[in-house]
């Protein structure tokens, strides 16, 4: 353990005495923090492999690199990790599963035909563990996306197939929304691009826009499922021209009222995700987030406490956006073991958060209103400084959770116990 015999109260008295210098409740914002939701994706836990066993590449330019021993190699133990990963995070969070993870027993069936009954499994183990679910229809990872198209297809037929697993997996959202009493965001990435020169960039456009109209048709209860779309950048294979990119999903989104996805890993390097946050939310009613970390050519690091994390936070926080904006994460990385990627990406986060929490906006916003750019600068990087840490442990201790360092040794006897002994 990290902290003192008195389990750490002498220091977080402290540190509410420092915090109250600043005009912060601590408490307060304690209680802000117990009520975010965090959706954890499922991925991360098997390389985002699924359990579909197609033998096919995942493609789509999302790469997994590392071979650290002990993935998931079904449901049963994908779910197992999962709730080694939620006792060493603080607070009541989700799980955000691909439509891959579906378990069909011995039975294969195409995508197109997936039902609510092949997450039955999944629903009944949230239910039991009160976790909200999240879901996404899987563009990837299969023979008919193997070209890197799907949705923008100029193939009818293969468009149509896509467009049918599409619209699947709504409904699917909705079977887990109704379920767990929490809506559930369906959230729509396609890979499709090109990875040299594109002549035309209009018809593939026009047809994703056209194919995503026809998976949205249906009326769901947004109490049950609501419907997101992520775009990107590049991909490896899709260099040169992505169809969905960040402008197209915007216009999408706010012409056809859905979530606009923004993946922090997904814009140019010198672009800031967390100044996206407030501007779109002028002209949409809610969003999502997929926190990661960009890192090169890879969107995909496990998250941590970075200045652009702690900008998003700051962001949310600052804007008073919580309550608009469904945060989940998105990273693979398969050089560490995979609960532990989970618990660093989501304890980072979540600190983030907190830091924002306890920062003393009202004073720095009353300092920038009156002109006083010196103080506003000055006392912003003098409150980095306050102790934080003695707060996030006393979080963690209240909720059951191991403080500091602490969390990795179960991890580590996880690890011992059961992962080093999957094949
Ligand atoms: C890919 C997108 C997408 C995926 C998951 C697996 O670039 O970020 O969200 O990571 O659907
Ligand atoms: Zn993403």
């Amino acid at each position: 353990m990290t902290i003192s015999s008195d389990g750490g109260d002498r220091a977080y008295a402290c540190a509410c005495e420092q915090y109250a210098h600043w005009g912060v409740d601590v408490e307060a914002a304690i209680t802000r923090l117990a009520a975010v939701s965090i959706s954890l994706h499922c991925w991360q836990g098997d390389d985002v492999g699924g359990f579909e066993n197609t033998g096919e590449a995942l493609g789509a330019g999302l790469a997994v690199t590392g071979a650290y021993p002990g993935k998931a190699r079904s449901a049963d133990e994908l779910r197992s990790d999962v709730e080694t990963a939620l006792k060493l995070i603080p607070g009541s969070h989700r799980l955000n599963l691909h439509a891959s993870y579906a378990e069909t027993g011995k039975r294969a069936v195409p995508r197109d035909a997936l039902e609510p009954a092949h997450f039955q499994g999944w629903m009944d183990w949230a239910k039991f563990h009160r976790l909200g679910l999240d879901f996404n229809p899987t563009f990837f990872a299969h023979p008919l996306a193997a070209d890197g198209w799907t949705l923008a297809h100029s193939d009818p037929s293969v468009r149509q197939f896509w467009i049918d697993h599409g619209a699947a997996c709504r409904k699917i959202g909705a079977a887990m929304g109704q379920a767990l009493g929490t809506a559930c965001v369906t959230n729509v990435w396609i890979p499709d691009g090109s990875k040299d020169v594109r002549i035309d960039r209009r018809g593939p456009r026009e047809r994703l826009a056209q194919a995503l109209d026809q998976i949205f048709a249906a009326p769901l209860d947004p109490r049950h499922n609501k419907d997101a779309v992520e775009g990107k950048l590049f991909g490896i294979g899709s260099e040169s021209y992505v169809v969905g990119s960040h402008e197209f999903y915007l216009g999408y989104a706010i012409t056809r009222k859905k979530l606009l996805c923004i993946d922090s890993g997904h814009y140019h390097p010198t672009e800031s995700p967390a100044d996206k946050i407030s501007a779109v939310l002028c002209s949409l009613e809610e969003i999502l987030l997929h926190v990661s970390r960009g890192v090169r050519w890879d969107s995909d690091h496990v998250v941590i406490q970075s200045d652009e994390l702690q900008a998003i936070a700051h962001e949310l926080v600052r804007g008073d956006y919580l309550d608009r904006v469904r945060i989940g994460l998105d990273f693979f990385d398969a050089s560490i073991n995979r609960v532990a990627a989970w618990v660093v990406g989501a304890r980072a986060l979540l600190k983030a958060l907190l830091a924002a929490m306890l920062e003393p906006t009202l004073m720095l916003r009353t300092l920038e209103a009156q002109g006083d750019l010196t103080a506003r600068l000055a006392y912003l990087e003098e409150q980095k400084a306050l102790p934080l840490g003695a707060v996030w442990d006393h979080y963690c201790v209240t909720r059951g959770v191991p403080t500091g360092r602490a969390w990795l040794e179960r991890v580590r006897m996880y690890e011992r116990e059961v992962q080093s002994r999957r094949g």
